[in-house]
């Protein structure tokens, strides 16, 4: 029986990826040892942020805590998790962290063919009132022996060899893609394993549900405006769309990932480029979305094609089912 097998036959994130491998002859697990150090980074702050209620009281990462600033904390303890956990991989050569203002170029020492940029702790506004939050990686690649410049991590987020995040939710849930479809594997404290739960994500194909901050309604252009408008009075006869905005891209994007929908985080008058980071959140996030059948849209182009010039640059995004980000691209198209 099939849910028996799955109950005592358990496919680990570490064993699904080494299965993929197989794939690549040449392979030398190198990306499997990359993967199993990002692993590490996620359940350490997964670890650390089911106890930040109880910072005040035990002190977090053996520190006494003074009022209102275990938030901080988090994220800086969380960079340094990740930061250490990535280098001593010996798999990466170029760290970009929404933390660090500059690149990290890693010590030839222990240097390996990765860039990996990451937003170690996002939806940080979240923490104190214990609402989910994430980590969002992606993943480059150079070619062996090449000496790593910034320009190898200033590539269009189709070149990503792989991306993904953690959410630290109700439970632990780590989605990745290879770039052959998505999985979704959720943590088993008790065994301190990631175990495959959600196999091949597929986005639905035409959603319900419109994630926004409407707050900024009043600074939104055109195509923004007149989508929303259509999701709350739609002209024709369906239902009106239903809103969720949890201001976790994480927990919004996963939502979108698995019941459908758009999420966006639109350009407007006082943000004119948005809010939302190129390399470690549009990238990996629109590199999930495409790859689990749906779309990424920036108000002008694929998000996938935008070419950074600056690693804290940032974009407008749509993302999410195929229908709903052709509906936002056509409201686009008119404008020109
Ligand atoms: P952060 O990196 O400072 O945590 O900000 C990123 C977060 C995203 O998780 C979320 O989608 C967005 O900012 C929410 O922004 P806003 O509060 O403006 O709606
Ligand atoms: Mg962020």
């Amino acid at each position: 029986h099939f849910a028996d097998a799955q109950r005592t036959d358990l496919m680990t994130i570490t064993r699904y990826v080494l299965n993929e491998q197989t794939r690549y002859p040449e392979s030398r697990g190198d990306f499997t040892i990359l993967l199993s150090h990002i692993v590490l980074g996620c359940k350490f702050v997964c670890s650390a942020v089911n106890k930040a209620g109880l910072a005040k009281l035990i002190g977090l990462a053996g520190e006494t805590n003074v009022q209102g600033e275990e938030q901080k904390k988090l994220d800086v303890l969380s960079n340094e998790v990740f930061v250490k956990a990535l280098v001593s991989s010996g798999r990466t050569c170029i760290l970009v962290s929404e933390e660090d203002e500059e690149a990290t170029f890693v010590d030839p020492s222990l240097r390996g063919k990765y860039c990996v940029v990451f937003d170690p702790l996002d939806g940080s506004s979240n923490i104190d009132c214990g609402v989910s939050i994430g980590t969002i990686f992606g993943i480059y690649s150079i070619k062996d022996g090449d000496e790593p410049k910034l320009a190898d991590v200033l590539q269009p987020g189709k070149h990503m060899v792989a991306a993904g995040y953690c959410m630290y939710g109700s439970s632990c849930t780590l989605v990745l893609s290879t770039g052959s479809g998505v999985n979704g594997f959720t943590l088993d404290p008790s065994l301190g394993e990631f175990i495959l739960t959600h196999p091949d994500i597929k986005v639905p194909k035409k959603g319900q549900i419109y994630s926004v901050n409407e707050g900024n309604a009043k600074n939104w252009d055109e195509p923004t405006t007149k989508y929303v408008e259509r999701c709350k009075f739609p002209k024709d006869g369906s239902s009106p769309k239903s809103l969720r905005y949890i201001g976790s891209m994480v927990a919004d994007v996963h939502r979108t990932l698995l019941y459908g929908g758009i999420f966006m985080y639109p350009a407007d008058k006082k943000s004119p480029n948005g809010k939302l980071r190129v390399l470690y959140e549009v990238f990996p996030m629109s590199f999930l979305t495409e790859q689990a059948g749906g779309q990424s849209f920036t108000g002008k182009k694929r998000a996938l094609d935008i070419v950074p010039n600056k690693i804290h640059e940032r974009s407008a995004i749509f993302l999410g089912s195929y229908d709903d980000i052709e509906e936002i691209k056509a409201l686009y198209a008119q404008e020109e």
